[in-house]
């Protein structure tokens, strides 16, 4: 397939809600829309680098900068014959995750489409629905946040996480188990803790919690480990991993008993899929991250969520609960029994809204072989 055009756009939606997390709020989600026209094929990718370096140390602006002047120009004009040459052809730029899965994402749907199989065939899934939960940004009250909840629970989502932060941690689970003794439930601290927090994370073993994802540093593998000897609940990393080596090191370190895989974290589906191999041979349950994505972003996770070692509930919600109108069709919706469909036509499996994505669009750049 002959790469003859990518195109660029920096797209800003608004959430329906604010966004609160240990790293500050979130109004609004930004990322890069890329499109690869490729021999009368279009493929769709998103890259999940935001308007901030909160998350993680990429943004848009330093993925459009490595994206324009070192991966684009590494495949633009040539002629591949998968994903994996792409790969190998931007494989001297280090780090830049998100830039790179962005790319490779639309690589994917071009090269799927080609095939006229689905994403999920492509990547080698298993499950035609995927099961679901929903992340809960830190709320005004205990109250708040179990209206919040019984919301959620009503829509079908099968699984419950919330962030915390040191002050606003406890409070939130005890309220929440009061009031619901059963609820799959799991806590997501984005890094806001040192190990001298140890003590609310003994007193977090009493709450029956799912796991505790990310709690101390954002590229740390060590300290989680001595975390970890000391807690019955399953630490999960999220931040921390950006490779399979990484989490081959979590894993043989027992830093970590659960891995969120998000692809723009480590760099494309194909690394998610080594690190998701690599977990079942550990037998390490995966879930599937999120990071607020559009429903382009939104259906490669479905996507990739539809393997076999996608275990536990993922952070995919339906399009709705983050913005009022989604840039593609259909939306994503859950199903009442909490699950959501996997896409089933050829590449990622839902049409572009173009009059939607030319409204969220707020630069856009395209690059001619
Ligand atoms: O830590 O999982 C996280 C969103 C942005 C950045 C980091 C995270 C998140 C979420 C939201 O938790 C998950 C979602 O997309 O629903
Ligand atoms: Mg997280």
């Amino acid at each position: 397939m002959r790469i003859d055009r990518i195109e660029l756009r920096h797209i800003k939606m608004d959430l329906v809600s604010p966004f609160v997390t240990s790293m500050g709020t979130e109004y609004d989600e930004e990322h890069i829309i890329v499109s690869i026209d490729a021999g009368g094929i279009k493929g769709w990718g998103e890259s999940v680098a935001e308007g901030t370096p909160f998350y993680s140390y990429e943004t848009v602006q330093t993925a459009w900068h490595i994206l324009k002047d070192f991966l684009i120009p590494s495949i633009l004009g040539k002629e591949l014959s998968g994903v994996d040459e792409a790969i190998k052809a931007c494989s001297r730029v280090r780090g830049h995750m998100m830039a790179k899965a962005g790319l490779e994402a639309a690589l994917w749907d071009a090269f799927a489409k080609g095939r006229g199989i689905s994403l999920s065939e492509m990547l080698g899934g298993v499950r035609d629905k995927v099961p679901v939960g929903v992340s809960i940004g830190i709320q005004e009250s205990e109250q708040a946040l179990v209206r919040k909840v019984e919301g959620y629970l009503a829509e079908g989502y099968r699984r419950i996480k919330i962030k915390i932060s040191p002050g606003l941690d406890l409070k939130f689970v005890k309220a929440l188990r009061k009031e619901f003794p059963e609820l799959p439930l799991q806590v997501d601290a984005n890094s806001a803790y040192e190990l001298e927090d140890i003590d609310i994370f003994r007193q977090m073993d009493d709450f029956n919690l799912i796991l505790i994802e990310q709690p101390l540093g954002y590229e740390d593998i060590f300290d989680h480990a001595k975390l970890q000897r000391e807690m019955k609940t399953p630490v999960c990393l999220d931040e921390s991993i950006h490779s399979l080596d990484d989490a081959r090191a979590a894993i043989e370190l027992d830093s970590c008993r659960v891995i969120n895989i998000k692809p723009g974290r480590v760099g494309g589906f194909t690394e998610s899929k080594m690190i998701h191999d690599y977990c079942a041979s550990k037998n390490i349950p995966v879930w599937h991250g999120g990071m607020l994505e559009s429903g382009i972003g939104r259906a490669g996770n479905v996507a990739l969520a539809s393997l076999h070692n996608f275990t536990l509930p993922g952070d995919i919600s339906a399009s709705k609960r983050y913005y009022k109108q989604d840039i593609v069709e259909p939306e994503f919706v859950v199903n009442s029994d909490g699950t959501m469909d996997v896409p089933r036509r050829p590449g990622i499996g839902v049409d572009v809204n173009m009059k939607m994505l030319d409204f969220v669009t707020v630069r856009s750049e395209a690059f001619k072989a």
